[in-house]
């Protein structure tokens, strides 16, 4: 383990003397913001829903009502959620590695481009994008339709397809599903031939996701971590820093940043 007790135990050179970056991040970035996590023991979602009714296709068949209105809860969530400092330190770290830098997130929430991020890969899809359950065709919904008092009425929950009248349901990836195939190879790609890995805000617990630090390291990374607690990650990373995000990412950028101009 290399748990650290002060940034500025980490490597600059290793890490701002590099021309390539991968930063992979999870709910943890975007706890700050006020969207819960999963995994957390009081906090998270799977502490409070059952994930095999909510987040898999054999539970949206069996309920997509149901399904579909947990989504609508935590869409109402995520639109009142702004930007954190996570979210910007990363938007500047990006900056700095002007030649090759990807950010692999599993969030659905779309802070990270809200924030400013431009190379960004959504492993896990986007919350605000819908597509059909049967035809797989992207499906467009007004801004008010989705929830509303008169579909309610008519029971029209989930909406249907306009091409084949399948339930609509949010375009992300639940468990047994697969990973939109272009995000995961591309990830990968990048992960085996970055020089510096950050590995931010996630419990590296659901897979592939998880396999893409493992990737970085032994490709030769150096492979930093930022979480308020120790995962699997932290047994084989360069650095471990344990705290919150928000506040660790700003100080660590402005230093990679001085580091960077000297
Ligand atoms: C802070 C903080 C702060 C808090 N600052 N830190 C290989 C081995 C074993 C199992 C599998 C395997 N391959 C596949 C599987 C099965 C499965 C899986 O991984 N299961 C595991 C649980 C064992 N994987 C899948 O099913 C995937 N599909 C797949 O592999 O398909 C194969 C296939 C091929 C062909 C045909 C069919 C299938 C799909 C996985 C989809 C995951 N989906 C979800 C839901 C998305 C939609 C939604 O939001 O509703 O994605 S589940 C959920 O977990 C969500 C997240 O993106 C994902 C990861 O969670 P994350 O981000 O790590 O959050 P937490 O809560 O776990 O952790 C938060 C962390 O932050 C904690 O560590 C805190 O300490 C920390 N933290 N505050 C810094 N302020
Ligand atoms: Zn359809």
């Amino acid at each position: 383990m290399a748990i650290i007790k002060a940034i500025d135990e980490i490597s600059l050179p290793r890490l701002c003397k590099v021309s390539s970056c991968v930063v992979m991040t999870g709910a943890g970035v975007s706890a700050e913001s006020g969207i819960p996590t999963f995994r957390d023991a009081q906090t998270g979602l799977w502490s409070r829903f059952n994930l095999q009714e909510l987040a898999t296709p054999e539970g949206f068949e069996a309920n997509p009502r149901r399904v579909w209105e947990w989504y609508e809860y935590r869409r109402r969530i995520i639109k009142k959620a702004s930007p954190n400092p996570a979210h910007y330190a990363l938007v500047r770290l990006e900056g700095l590695f002007p030649k090759e830098f990807w950010l692999i997130t599993q969030n659905i929430d779309g802070l990270h481009a809200s924030a400013g991020s431009k190379n960004v890969i959504e492993l896990h899809g986007n919350i605000f994008r819908n597509k059909c359950f049967r035809c797989s065709a992207p499906v467009e919904l007004a801004e008010d339709v989705a929830g509303s008092a008169e579909l309610q009425k008519r029971e029209e929950i989930p909406p249907r397809c306009p091409r084949c009248g399948g339930n609509v349901r949010p375009d992300v990836v639940w468990f047994n599903e697969p990973l939109p195939g272009e995000c995961i190879d591309k990830s990968i790609k990048h992960s085996s031939r970055c020089k510096a890995f950050f590995v931010v805000g996630t419990s590296a617990a659901v897979y592939p996701a998880a396999q893409l630090p493992t990737v970085a390291r032994r490709a030769g990374a150096c492979l930093v971590e930022i979480n308020t607690e120790p995962t699997p990650v932290t047994d084989y990373a360069d650095f471990t820093i344990l705290g919150k995000a928000g506040e660790i990412l700003p100080k660590l950028v402005e230093r990679m940043e001085q580091f960077s101009v000297t």
